[in-house]
């Protein structure tokens, strides 16, 4: 468990420094960058929607930088210069760039779909907002972002106040030191250019829109403060709840207290010597949380003059032989694959509304399952869930091709790994941590993706850990024998017979063999349509032809026990840049059980029949 970024993510900060500052040939400032105390690697507080905040969302100035002038080289500043300054231009002074008179994007919100010119692109961006603010004494302040894609660097007034790298996970940069009483400017550096050596890497099927994606605030926080707890029900009989609550700055022997009202419980702690307040008690009455009965309990925690509440659920999540039992008992995950696509409106998803309907369209599935696919959603998504009763799948964007044998790489999962399993290690409905997606087999791949494995269940040692590997075809059998499938609590398997390969009519000829003894979700599976084409040819991209795939693979795994789930590809059609077919994609795939502008297709209607008549 690490409480705070490790050693090595800080160097690794350092370092991408480095790097960034040679490739910008501004090699002479990287020496400064290193030494500087001002460097801050970002935190994460968990429970940011529960601590009163000031919302920085809203009309944030922009500049295009497309050739990085903004990078700067100023000696006078330690690190980036250049646009951090804020500066006017008033006529006087020769000036190159000015904030107040440049256009405005909204916050939240990519950039792709918010002017047409940035639709297709990809590199730097300077955001700046001025806000006034006034922090209450002896406090300290951070700023919150739900999300930054892909690179991030922060500065509040001139003062570079932290990066982060990871374009799907929250951070919060103290920026404590950096504000004055009243007037203040941030400015943020966001770079999506894709790079090799990036998770992800170069290629992937959907749209890289980068910016300030999700929700921007400031949070006060006492000097000592809660920055994370967990509180998980323990495997086995009986309604053990076990955890900690971790507070920063406090000595040993500080007093932390937990209150769950409704249960009638109160319990008291104190810290050790690394801010851990450990706890575990066996409350009375205890109501589980499932998908039937979604209960969520007010959990109240304090430490000196912090605060924090929370909604929990408490469930178990464990496996026997090929079965995965919530609670202690089998349950089939009657699931569909989203992804973090805006409904209607298009761009990337951030809101409540969002989160509403794409999750409130899994219910009408008959669905209790949701594969986040391919990149941690915003946390809207997994709080929605929890109050809905939809368990969830939670993946981290390694996915395709990634540099096996690089460190960054590795680094940058395992932070990205470590931020989602931190945000969300509170959520009933997040039962999986998915480390992969469709990775090709090699050596250094299998090394590379067991450490994510590890430090997964290290990390929760509560939750089940998978991948979504590709599937192996021997003939019409399929095996699930990827070696990573020695390391997964369950086994995904990615499969599109009947679309990439085989003909139509072909899926129920195909059996499966499963070495390994684990349950099986069949992680994804479909095929794809243009809503509204309709044809009794079923040619390719009638809703036909994709409705009778969906006939046609349920069949064939309806006959699979050791199925544990099946998760369709997928909810809604989603931009990406790889689906170039004109008046059919239009950089759109297709293969959403229901269009982009909300309409849904033949197949929504063969896999709801098909949940509501399992057994519930
Ligand atoms: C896959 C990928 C997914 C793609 C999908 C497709 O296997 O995991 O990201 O979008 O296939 O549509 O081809």
């Amino acid at each position: 468990m690490m409480n705070s970024m490790s050693a090595s993510s800080f160097l690794a900060i350092v370092y991408r420094f480095g790097a960034l500052f040679a490739a910008s040939a501004c090699v002479s400032q990287i020496a400064v960058a290193q030494t500087s105390t001002s460097l801050q690697p970002p935190t994460l507080l968990v429970d940011i929607d529960h601590r009163p905040a000031v919302s920085l969302d809203g009309a944030w100035h922009y500049i295009v930088d497309p050739y990085r002038n903004g990078w700067g080289d100023d000696p006078d500043h330690p690190r980036l210069g250049g646009f951090a300054k804020n500066a006017h231009f008033n006529g006087t002074d020769l000036v190159e760039y000015d904030f107040a008179t440049s256009p405005v994007l909204q916050v939240p919100g990519d950039w792709n779909s918010q002017h047409e010119n940035l639709f297709l692109y990809e590199g730097l961006v300077w955001y700046q907002k001025d806000f006034t603010y006034a922090p209450r004494p002896g406090t300290r302040t951070f700023l919150h972002f739900g999300a930054a894609n892909h690179r991030a660097y922060v500065f509040v007034n001139d003062v570079y106040v932290c990066s982060h790298e990871g374009g799907f996970t929250p951070f919060d940069c103290d920026v404590t030191a950096a504000l004055t009483p009243d007037k203040n400017f941030v400015v943020v550096a966001v770079d999506d250019a894709r790079r090799p050596d990036t998770v992800p890497a170069l290629k992937t099927d959907w749209w890289n829109y980068g910016g300030l994606t999700r929700q921007v605030s400031l949070v006060d926080v006492p000097q000592k403060y809660i920055d994370d707890y967990s509180l998980q029900l323990q495997r086995g009989d009986g309604d053990r709840i076990e955890g900690y609550v971790h507070v920063v700055g406090a000595s040993a022997g500080t007093k932390v207290s937990l209150r769950i009202p409704e249960l009638s419980l109160h319990q008291e702690a104190a810290t050790g010597d690394d801010g851990n307040a450990k706890f575990s008690f066996a409350p009375q009455g205890l109501i589980r949380w499932s998908p039937d009965h979604p209960k969520l309990y007010r959990v109240q925690m304090s430490a000196g003059d912090d605060h924090l509440d929370d909604d929990i659920g408490f469930r178990t999540i464990e496996t026997q032989g090929d079965k995965i039992l919530l609670n202690g008992k089998p349950i089939f995950l009657r699931g569909i694959n989203v992804h973090a696509e805006a409904p209607y409106r298009g761009g990337r998803a951030w809101s409540q509304q969002d989160a509403d309907t794409l999750l409130g369209w899994v219910h009408e599935l008959h669905g209790n399952f949701v594969r986040l696919a391919h990149y941690p959603h915003d946390e809207h998504m997994t709080r929605e869930a929890d109050k809905l009763g939809i368990l969830v799948w939670s993946e981290v964007p390694t996915y395709w091709s990634i540099d096996w044998n690089g460190a960054h790489a590795l680094e940058s999962a395992k932070q990205q790994l470590y931020e989602n399993i931190r945000r969300d290690h509170n959520k009933a409905s997040v039962i999986l941590w998915s480390v992969s997606n469709e990775t090709p087999k090699s050596d250094a791949r299998l090394a590379f993706l067991k450490a994510l494995i590890d430090e997964a269940h290290a990390q929760d040692p509560t939750r089940l850990v998978t991948s979504a590997m590709l599937t192996r075809f021997d003939g019409k059998t399929c095996v699930l024998d990827d070696p990573l499938g020695q390391y997964l609590d369950v086994i995904g398997s990615n499969e599109y017979i009947e679309w990439y390969g085989d003909k139509l009519g072909d899926a129920p000829a195909f059996t499966w063999k499963n070495p390994y003894g684990k349950p099986l979700l069949m992680s994804e599976w479909g095929g794809g349509a243009k809503s509204g084409l309709h044809s009794d040819a079923m040619s390719w991209y009638s809703e036909e032809r994709q409705a009778q795939i969906y006939k046609d693979q349920l069949a064939m795994q309806s006959k699979i026990p050791f199925l544990a789930g099946t998760v369709p590809w997928v909810l809604m059609d989603f931009r990406s840049p790889t689906r170039l077919l004109p008046n059919i994609q239009d950089y759109y795939n297709r293969k959403g059980v229901i269009s982009n502008k909300g309409i849904k297709k033949k197949a929504f209607y063969v896999l709801q029949d098909y949940y509501a008549k399992m057994p519930q």
